[in-house]
């Protein structure tokens, strides 16, 4: 029994060490040492994202007097979000600021937020992720020991729009035929199928040029996205389907908060929080921006009265996968 106990003891010690040294610290006695928390993004320096998690580091540095900070890796210098997720996983990374898009296959509760048009517009998506329901799916995140991923916060992402290099889309059956990159998840393969596209999963980083080849002829996403990307240069044809209202999320290695103390944990969450708000003004910001960039580039972009053709298009998704998350979707449509 006693020996039992010393082993069950030494392993919990064991992997609290691992975890600590995973923050660069030592030993589990020098977490009052210095902690640079590794943070990664797919968006270069200055976007909305980048700069609320930066904003996050300086905050904590403040707070620590210089004990814990952030280093970003900004513009996928770390991978993809895919990877970005596996390496916050092993405590390789600490913060991951990914799209839900790409959460969605890990965790299967927030693909409820993936579900084509589940938002009415970008405010009804802000209204969600700050209620109850945000909270909660955070929860889902942090609880489930399989992720191995903290939930931290949600970020704004507008609404997602396709584009491509061949031609104006302004109906349905100018999406026929076409190849539309999507973030690697089903659903959305599902969902651009459904719309009469052909759907492809690929990279982030794989874009642009997989547009400029011809390898595929667009993709679809927010028009900061579409600026900042220079995805505009190659695909000059944007139409405001704004058929997915991806939030992004924030998510924080569990191997690596394990090795924080409680007072860190408190202080990471509540940066955390603030951030959900703080991003906001600036995505607002880069949407203006980005829109006069548009406008200043001689694009034009298609816009629709009705968006119920597109609606009822992607039945079949909601067929698919609407079911399990049919409590959650009425609450959704309950928020105003
Ligand atoms: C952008 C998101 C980013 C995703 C990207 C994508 O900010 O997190 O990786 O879309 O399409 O809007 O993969």
């Amino acid at each position: 029994m006693k020996s039992e106990m010393k082993r069950r003891d030494f392993l919990k010690l064991g992997a609290a060490g691992a975890a600590v040294t995973s923050l660069g610290l030592a030993s589990p006695a020098a977490a009052q040492a210095k902690a640079v928390l590794k943070a990664s993004d797919v968006h270069p320096l200055g976007y909305p994202t980048v700069a609320a998690v930066e904003a996050m580091g300086k905050k904590l540095e403040a707070a620590t007097s210089g004990r814990i900070s952030i280093q970003m890796f900004p513009s996928a210098q770390l991978g993809g979000e895919k990877e970005m997720i596996e390496q916050a996983q092993v405590g390789a990374l600490q913060f991951a600021r990914v799209s839900v898009g790409a959460v969605g296959p890990v965790v299967d509760e927030v693909n409820v937020f993936n579900m084509p048009f589940v938002f009415r517009d970008s405010s009804h998506m802000e209204k969600v992720i700050d209620s109850a329901i945000g909270d909660e799916l955070l929860a889902k995140i942090t609880g489930n020991e399989k992720t191995g991923l903290i939930g931290l916060c949600w970020m704004n992402a507008g609404s997602r729009n396709v584009y491509n290099a061949k031609r104006a889309i302004k109906s349905l059956d100018d999406l026929k035929g076409l190849k539309i990159r999507m973030i690697g998840n089903p659903l959305f393969v599902d969902t651009m199928n459904a719309l009469g596209g052909n759907g492809i999963a690929m990279g982030f980083d794989q874009v642009y040029n997989a547009m400029q080849t011809g390898v595929v002829d667009g993709a679809e996403n927010n028009f900061p996205t579409y600026i900042a990307q220079n995805h505009f240069q190659v695909a000059k044809f944007i139409s405001q389907t704004e058929h997915l209202i991806i939030p992004e999320i924030l998510v924080f290695s569990k191997k690596s908060w394990d090795g924080l103390s409680k007072d860190d944990q408190a202080l990471v969450t509540k940066f955390g929080r603030e951030a959900q708000k703080e991003q906001r003004a600036l995505w607002y910001k880069a949407e203006d921006e980005a829109l006069a960039k548009i406008k200043a580039a001689g694009i034009e972009i298609v816009k629709f009265a009705d968006k119920k053709p597109f609606q009822d298009a992607v039945k079949p998704v909601w067929d698919k996968y609407g079911a399990k998350y049919a409590a959650l979707v009425k609450r959704i449509q309950d928020v105003k």
